[in-house]
């Protein structure tokens, strides 16, 4: 007898929240325009030899300009939400000081217009890119302080339309790879004790920002972070290899998100840095556990653990040439990374919400007859989203998705030789080509489940 198929369909919750994220240095380009003053990435981009191929963000996707299209890329996508990031140099051009009123209108209008067109903006403080006049940058201390002023001067101004406000993106970005691998601005390769205190610094910032936001933003506005904390894939779904991934994602992310969930730094941290450990002042570990509102996740690439007998309890497998990736080379496909690390969030801290505020992927893309055909790209998306229904299935409580990113951008120290869009961008034209991948991103979006 035939086989009676039902399909077993991978449907979201009505509620689910279906979004796409961009980040200001890499899409605004108007890096003179209405009083923006001079940023570490500016410096950086200008720096011959710092870039792939000497792009810069002077230009990109001309956003600034273009933010009115870019709402209706968005609003044929049909999504609900759009996490976008301020320039803090277009607010206050030196780090603090005065604001530019000029840069707090360009926002109300971005922020107006994407609710005109039905779009709930998620707004992200800091990504990365800050005014180059604050001495010493994350090495100082007084930049947390400047940061969570601007991030509370911009609550109050934006509050009473955006809902969602996140801190600072990925700290392990703007701490490590900027001061410790020295790939990312200011490109630094400080000594061990140094690059903690810069990651002190990054977590201060955040935490004083949520303060800062909340006695300035109007009472019901929700406040998070975006992190990339690094997650532990248990190799195989058994108790013992599944507790061992749940510690090593606890310890291994020491410095970061589970300094902001509990409040102190674990032994484990303190004992393996010794004198290398941060400088701590009296009040900053209450700062950096304000409690959030919610917890928003970047995440793109898998680690893998497996249980063992040693005082720790796991050991951690190095990925190797023949583990599949993407595009760019750290961008190793393992889709059980999604599903793993909203688990392991919620049962090791238990948020209220969790958003994912990234992942998305590079691709080739090549342009071929007016059409960017990324199959790759819908393959590594349904895998990953197929992954976090699993999580929502469950009852995790992911509430909702912003697909990295909206259009191809300024990716870093790669420039524009890696592409993320599910908008493929001629640079040359600042034409915007819907890809399949923004195809079949609508059609799970209208249907609401994986397709
Ligand atoms: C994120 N890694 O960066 C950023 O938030 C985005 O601005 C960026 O464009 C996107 O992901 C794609 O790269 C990451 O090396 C950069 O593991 C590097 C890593 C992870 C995330």
């Amino acid at each position: 007898t035939a086989a009676s198929a039902a399909p077993v369909e991978l449907r979201f919750p009505k509620d689910f929240r279906w979004g796409c994220a961009t980040a200001a240095y890499q899409i605004e380009g108007a890096v003179k325009e209405d009083g923006r003053g001079p940023t570490n990435w500016d410096v950086f981009s200008h720096t011959p030899g710092k870039v792939v191929g000497g792009d810069t963000g002077d230009i990109a996707t001309d956003s600034y300009h273009r933010y009115a299209e870019d709402t209706q890329l968005l609003k044929n996508l049909g999504v609900s939400t759009y996490r976008m990031s301020l320039a803090w140099s277009r607010i206050f051009p030196e780090g603090r000081g005065k604001p530019n009123q000029k840069g707090v209108d360009h926002y109300n209008k971005v922020i107006d217009n994407l609710l005109a067109n039905g779009i709930d903006p998620y707004v992200t403080m800091f990504h990365w890119d800050y005014p180059a006049a604050l001495p010493g940058g994350w090495q100082n201390r007084d930049t947390a302080k400047a940061f969570a002023d601007y991030a509370g001067y911009m609550a109050g101004q934006i509050s009473d339309r955006v809902k969602n406000i996140m801190t600072v993106n990925e700290l392990r970005c703007f701490t490590d790879l900027s001061h410790k691998v020295g790939i990312h601005a200011p490109g630094l390769k400080l000594p061990d004790a140094e690059v903690n205190q810069v990651r002190h610094h990054g977590v201060v910032a955040h935490g004083l920002a949520v303060q800062a936001i909340r006695a300035h933003a109007k009472a019901g506005t929700q406040v998070g972070i975006a992190d990339n904390t690094v997650f532990y894939v248990p190799v195989m779904e058994t108790d013992d290899h599944v507790a061992a991934a749940k510690k090593a994602t606890r310890e291994m992310n020491a410095m970061f998100l589970t300094a902001i969930m509990e409040g102190r730094y674990i032994d484990e941290y303190l004992t393996q840095e010794g004198a290398n450990a941060p400088k701590v002042q009296p009040g900053d570990m209450e700062a950096i556990a304000s409690p959030l509102d919610f917890l928003a996740l970047n995440i793109y690439a898998p680690e893998w653990v497996r249980a063992d007998d040693s005082p720790r309890g796991y050991a951690t497998i190095p990925h190797i040439p023949s583990s599949p990736h993407m595009a760019s080379p750290w961008l190793i496909v393992g889709p059980e990374v999604a599903y793993w690390g909203v688990r392991q969030v919620s049962e090791l801290w238990k948020p209220k919400v969790l958003y994912i505020s990234e992942n998305g992927a590079s691709a080739d893309d090549p342009l071929q007859n007016g059409r960017v055909d990324d199959a790759d790209r819908v393959m590594y998306l349904r895998n990953y989203v197929s992954q976090f229904h699993r999580a929502v299935a469950e009852g995790y409580p992911l509430k909702g998705y912003f697909l990295w990113s909206l259009l191809d951008n300024f990716e870093w120290a790669d420039g524009y030789s890696k592409r993320f869009g599910i908008h493929y961008v001629d640079f040359k034209t600042q034409r915007r080509i819907p890809k399949l991948s923004a195809a079949w991103y609508k059609e799970v979006i209208r249907q609401n489940r994986v397709v």
